[in-house]
């Protein structure tokens, strides 16, 4: 074991990657802190002591959706108690209101509506840039670029450079999930396989978008399925350099349709967020999403490789439906407190990392 530590150690110093033997042995080691300290090693390197964040809200303009992902509490059918979807008009209020309160970005996602045409969202990223021009909209994963092209018989590069053309600025990670194929069958048998996630955002990268990775873990996936995940993020990453931070989810479990499951734990939270980071060597970002994490774990990740809080969000609705417990909304001075009480630099960003202020 010592042995694996020097080595990784002499790994990170010279710049040279991990093995996906290694990342095994340390998703299988129970030395928590020297994992974390090779992490905040490897983060060191490429972040020094600066944590970022933004000023951000969310806003998910449907629950409705064709897919039936078991681990996703937030998805209904339009026949379904609680569905909605939000109309032009309410989704430019609350981007009006996110604007007015200093936000630079909304993030957007929603399910996989029926019957909403392609126009309906180009048309709501349209509106959104005519109207609050200063927001950076964030929006769709690869599984909506792909539902868009199957609805309107376009092609991928068709649908990326009209969404472009409207106004999209970049994309969040979702939809990534577990790319192992026999784990997705099992968690999201409707959703595009994990080689075509990786293949789309492909495209993406190559229309010249930033997105970012994310992987859901702790619920049926096994730490080679996650080496597995890490793995094709890194090759793609290598040939595009497109992402720019990764985002490990804690999977939560309440009102899921996935066997057996059960929250992730503190221990593994921060492995799996610590791994990632001395994985991914050609990612510049890690993310600790805290509305999956909690305050508390989100925090202690900044010992264990983590350069990211994410933002304000305001409303969030895929976590908590699923029984998350932390808020529903982090107020800018907030965030600022949990990092400095860490002892490190808050620096509030742009959504394509330009640093807008450091307290
Ligand atoms: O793709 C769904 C996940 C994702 C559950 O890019 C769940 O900056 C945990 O991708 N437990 C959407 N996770 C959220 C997402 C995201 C969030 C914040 C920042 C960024 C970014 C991206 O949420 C989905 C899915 O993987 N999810 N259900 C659940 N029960
Ligand atoms: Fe639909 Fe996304 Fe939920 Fe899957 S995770 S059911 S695609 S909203």
């Amino acid at each position: 074991m010592i042995k694996l530590f020097e080595n990784i150690r002499a790994k990170i110093e010279n710049g040279a990657r991990i093995s996906d033997g290694e990342a095994l042995e340390l998703f299988e080691s129970n030395d928590l802190l020297a994992i974390g300290e090779l992490a905040a090693r490897a983060n060191r390197k490429k972040n020094g002591e600066r944590v970022y964040f933004n000023v951000n809200r969310h806003i998910n303009y449907t629950n409705i959706c064709v897919n039936r992902c078991t681990f996703c509490a937030f998805s209904k059918t339009a026949e379904d108690e609680g569905c909605y979807t939000l109309a032009l008009n309410d989704i430019l209020a609350k981007a009006a209101e996110a604007a007015a309160a200093g936000a630079t970005e909304i993030h957007m996602v929603g399910g996989l509506h029926p019957d909403l045409p392609f126009d309906f969202y180009l048309e709501m990223i349209a509106a959104i840039r005519a109207d609050s021009p200063q927001l950076h909209i964030k929006a769709f994963t690869a599984v909506e670029i792909d539902y868009f092209a199957r609805l309107t018989g376009q092609s991928i590069e068709q649908v990326i450079a009209e969404l472009k053309e409207a106004g999209l600025g970049s994309m969040p990670g979702g939809g990534a999930e577990i790319f192992a194929e026999e784990v997705r069958e099992q968690i999201c048998p409707e959703k595009i396989s994990g080689e075509r996630w990786l293949e789309v955002t492909e495209k993406v990268h190559r229309a010249g978008l930033r997105t970012n990775a994310t992987m859901l873990f702790g619920h049926l996936e096994s730490h080679k399925d996650r080496i597995d995940h890490l793995g094709r993020l890194r090759r793609l990453q290598d040939r595009t350099g497109g992402f720019q931070t990764f985002i490990p989810l804690a999977f939560q479990p309440d009102n899921t349709r996935v066997p057996g499951a059960r929250g992730v734990g503190g221990v593994d939270a921060l492995k799996t967020l610590a791994i990632s980071r001395i994985y991914l060597d050609n990612f510049r970002h890690v993310k600790a999403y805290w509305v999956m994490l909690g305050l508390k774990i989100a925090q202690v990740a900044l010992a264990f490789g983590v350069n990211d809080l994410d933002g304000t969000v305001v409303e969030e609705k895929i976590g908590h439906d699923a029984g998350a417990d932390s808020p529903q909304a982090l107020a800018k001075e907030q965030i600022v407190e949990l990092i400095r009480k860490s002892g490190r630099v808050p620096v509030e960003r742009d959504t394509l990392y330009r640093e807008l202020r450091v307290y």
